[in-house]
């Protein structure tokens, strides 16, 4: 039986990712991700944990760039000298797609050599890795990334298991679920995960890659989700209605991000999520009823205002309900509404408005069609070759954005579009 000891376990750092990008060099996005991995190291030192465990995605790009390596080195080298072992496993980001770029492993490997992490993957040598804490053994699998192979490879797994003379064993993987609200490319289930605690073989599963925050504790599942947020699908979200120009706040949802600090106490698992200070993100979602382009503008900026009080906030205006008849959604004034407030970032709006389909190769073509006309003026072409030069434009477009999939129809398209080039009297065209 063991005794106590506790760990930290955290996923998805995405060290190096800029994430929104912002065009200006003194407000690149690339130290959120650093301090919030800095600051899960700078608790595991506090609470002086016996172990890190790390489910993958530990950088956004397989080959580094220099802030995340030099973040990556520093951060690792402080729980090095505090004696603090990081284990770890590959997850999407970690290793290259590259068929060439796999010679020689990857960044993880690189940190192996160097022994500031220990990398456990069931792909590699070392799958498994046994720490000595006092008397018991603790055992930590490696099971990274395999897309639509994971259920072939835990199967495998399983069937090779052995779990030796240890006392606490632990899985880590790399891997959605699918029967989560919104899966993430998964293919195991929570029941496949829960049978390997219930049959005793797995004590924790540590599991990483849904950047959402979730847990099973009845089946040993934990998943403590990104470090900070890496788009606007993982962001709060506040609701509001806008109606006879008043502005009615409905419900919140605030998603936070964090870690675990786990304590076993005689073999039995006691894990705690722990928030982590990150950046504020918010998808600020409007429903109006029947509302004119002018009235959409009013609420939308309303809304934005009451949550741009803090200048440091991230947030994206989402417009939902319905547009007074008659008009359309391209009569919606959306930089206007992006432009209106002054924080960190504002996304460009999203429209889900009821009865509003997005508008039509032939509608899109019609409304470049004078900006066309224009351009080719500009280049000093007549009214007339200007207006021809527009139309085959127009035409190329449409032609190659066949509505089926069909690929035989693709080909006839693609056929005429050339045929098209081909007949068009380039001699007629006169500047
Ligand atoms: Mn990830």
């Amino acid at each position: 039986m063991p005794r106590s000891f506790s760990f930290i376990h955290l996923a998805d750092t995405h060290l190096g990712l800029n994430w929104p990008v912002i065009p200006d060099i003194k407000r690149v996005q690339i130290p959120a991700y650093g301090k919030a991995f800095s600051y899960v190291v700078e608790k595991a030192i506090e609470y002086g944990v016996d172990f890190i465990l790390h489910s993958g995605d530990f950088v956004e790009h397989p080959r580094p760039t220099i802030p995340a390596l030099r973040r990556a080195i520093v951060e690792l080298r402080r729980l090095k000298e505090e004696g603090i072992p990081f284990i770890v496993t590959r997850g999407t980001h970690d290793s290259s797609k590259e068929y060439f770029e796999k010679l020689g492993g990857d960044f993880l490997t690189v940190l192996e050599d160097d022994g500031k992490v220990i990398y456990v993957e069931y792909s590699r040598k070392r799958k498994y890795y046994d720490l000595k804490i006092g008397e018991d053994i603790v055992r930590i699998y490696g099971l990274g990334e395999y897309g639509i192979e994971q259920r072939k490879i835990l199967n495998e797994f399983l069937r090779s298991f052995s779990s030796g003379n240890t006392d606490f064993r632990i899985l880590l993987i790399h891997g959605g679920l699918i029967d989560r609200p919104y899966p993430v490319g998964g293919v195991l289930s929570t029941a496949d995960l829960a049978s390997l605690y219930r049959s005793g073989l797995i004590n924790y599963i540590a599991l990483g890659h849904d950047h959402q925050h979730f847990e099973y504790r009845e089946f040993g599942i934990y998943n403590p989700g990104s470090t900070e947020f890496c788009s606007f699908k993982e962001a709060s979200k506040i609701f509001y209605s806008f109606k006879d120009n008043e502005l009615k706040e409905e419900k919140r949802e605030i998603r936070e991000k964090g870690f675990y600090l786990v304590e076993v106490d005689n073999g039995e698992v006691h894990a705690k999520f722990e928030k982590i200070p990150t950046r504020k993100i918010f998808d600020v979602i409007v429903r109006f009823n029947g509302a004119s382009p002018n009235e959409i503008l009013e609420g939308m900026i309303l809304a934005l205002e009451r949550n741009a009080k803090d200048k440091n906030v991230i947030l994206r205006p989402v417009i939902t309900g319905s547009l007074a008849s008659g008009y359309r959604a391209y009569d919606l004034r959306l930089k206007d509404i992006q432009e209106s407030v002054d924080a960190l970032y504002v996304g460009w709006p999203v429209c889900s408005l009821e009865g509003i389909t997005s508008p039509s190769t032939i509608t899109l073509a019609k409304s470049y069609e004078p900006i066309l006309q224009e351009y080719f003026k500009r280049r000093g072409y007549n009214e007339e070759s200007s207006k021809k030069l527009t139309q085959l434009t127009v035409q190329i477009v449409k032609g190659l954005n066949p509505s089926s999939e069909d690929k035989k129809e693709k080909e006839v398209r693609k056929k005429k579009v050339l045929k098209l080039i081909e007949d068009f009297e380039l001699k007629e065209v006169k500047r």
